[in-house]
């Protein structure tokens, strides 16, 4: 990656973002924003334990920096300040920045954590808001009553939706560090009968992750565990199965990636009508990444997913009744149980696209967004054999709807899920995934 290229776009990002937020800061009757970078958080409350840090979105949104008590100042007409504490610490040292393209954007100060309590303090008087998950962090500040508002965090929230150039060349990055793993899977797939646990790990070595860096715990599932829809208990031991469903994604400057696919392998009924199913799905998804464009209801997209989805139920031979009886009786609800996808940015289900409730047969979708120039989200239609959704249907009106026996064969192969990336622009959709991985799914050796 181009580090001037990087540098630039992201001072860019800084001066947008800096108007932004005194824009929000003027609405907000607010002199002063305060955003606090994360404390670690206890993993339980019998032991001494941390978590990892994950700083605060709204701090990673100005810059990656994954150490913890920093705050930033934001202030109109200034240069955002960046109080950065600096103590020897013989047990714990923070990641060091992957990059250093970012300073130029701040005025830096370093010194003790008193120290730069005492100036955090100096700077909050009048009318200031803090933002971060640390309480402890707000009340050392006399802030606790001013801390994550509702009207503030919303308004925040807000500015992440739409992706500034710099956002989208960090989602391009962390789309093609989690390519080269879902490369190495699909290799190894074809290549033998790995344990989950073994696959999970040589993501992550593929990747340069460690476990608790990866935006979410990659999903690893052979055979009938796809069904289970985020699969993290990996089995340790080989088990031959002719399909692998892997979600996982990587990160870069706090940016995440978050890309499944679905292979399978083998002769037989089965695996060919399996296959068949995948190849449904992979055509149905990149047509609804063609339909993504600039107006359109998100949640509308989530509905031509079910009628696609139908369609393919019928195709591959699952279904033998009307689409239109697919959808009404709540089938393809039992077969797609999850949203068509949701935004993605600094977390992996990102703010700002869910403002209001999707109707209540669509609970599940978290984007409900009209889609707008500069979003980013998933397309991640699916279809799954989940025994507990299917079997109100196996008895009563829609008994003879659905060829059960072909159900009962395809539940060795849990489910099919595809999933890339997508920028919206003006112009049209760019797939970040599909620029580094073009197959969505199918035969792991066709390459
Ligand atoms: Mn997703």
């Amino acid at each position: 990656m181009d580090r001037s290229t990087l540098s630039s776009l992201h001072a860019e990002h800084c001066r947008a973002l800096q108007l932004s937020c005194e824009a929000v800061l003027r609405a907000q009757g607010l002199d002063t924003l305060v955003l606090h970078s994360g404390t670690p958080q206890k993993r339980t409350s019998f032991d001494d334990q941390f978590w990892p840090l994950r700083p605060s979105p709204w701090f990673m949104h100005w810059l990656p920096l994954e150490e913890p008590g920093c705050h930033l100042i934001i202030r109109a007409g200034k240069l955002p300040l960046l109080l950065r504490p600096q103590e020897f610490d013989f047990w714990e040292a923070p990641h060091p920045p992957a990059s250093d393209h970012f300073w130029s954007s701040f005025e830096v100060r370093e010194g003790s954590r008193a120290a730069l309590l005492a100036e955090a303090r100096a700077l909050s008087g009048g009318r200031t808001a803090f933002v971060g998950d640390d309480l402890a962090a707000a009340e050392a500040l006399s802030l606790s009553a001013a801390a994550n508002g509702a009207a503030l965090m919303r308004a925040l929230d807000v500015l992440r939706v739409s992706k500034s150039a710099y956002e989208e060349l960090c989602l391009v990055e962390a789309n093609r560090r989690a390519a080269v793993g879902h490369e190495e899977l699909r290799a190894l797939f074809a290549g033998g009968d790995l344990p989950e646990l073994q696959l999970h790990l040589s993501f992550l070595r593929a990747t340069s992750q460690d476990d608790s860096e990866t935006p979410y715990k990659n999903i690893v599932a052979l055979g009938a565990h796809a069904a289970t829809l985020h699969h993290v208990s990996y089995e340790k031991r080989a088990q031959p199965a002719l399909s692998l469903l892997v979600d996982a994604g990587a990160s870069f400057a706090g940016y995440c990636s978050d890309i499944t696919r679905t292979w399978v392998k083998g002769g037989g009924a089965g695996a060919s009508a399996f296959g068949a199913l995948v190849a449904q799905v992979e055509a149905l998804q990149q047509r609804l990444c063609g339909e993504a464009r600039v107006g359109r209801e998100y949640e509308s997209l989530h509905d031509h997913a079910h009628e696609l989805i139908a369609d393919a139920l019928r195709a591959v031979g699952i279904a033998r009744c009307s689409s239109a009886e697919l959808i009404e009786s709540g089938l393809t609800r039992a077969f797609f149980p999850h949203g068509l996808g949701h935004s993605l940015g600094l977390t992996c289900h990102d703010v700002g696209c869910a403002l209001k409730a999707p109707r209540a047969e669509n609970a599940w979708l978290r984007n409900t967004s009209t889609i707008a120039d500069r979003q980013t989200f998933t397309i991640e239609p699916g279809v799954y054999f989940i025994d507990a959704l299917l079997a109100p249907f196996r008895a009563g009106q829609h008994a003879t709807a659905i060829d059960w026996a072909l159900c009962d064969e395809l539940t060795k192969f849990g489910g099919v899920r595809i999933e890339d990336d997508v920028v919206v622009g003006k112009s049209g959709l760019r797939n970040l995934t599909r620029e580094l991985l073009p197959q969505g799914g199918g035969a792991p050796g066709l390459r």
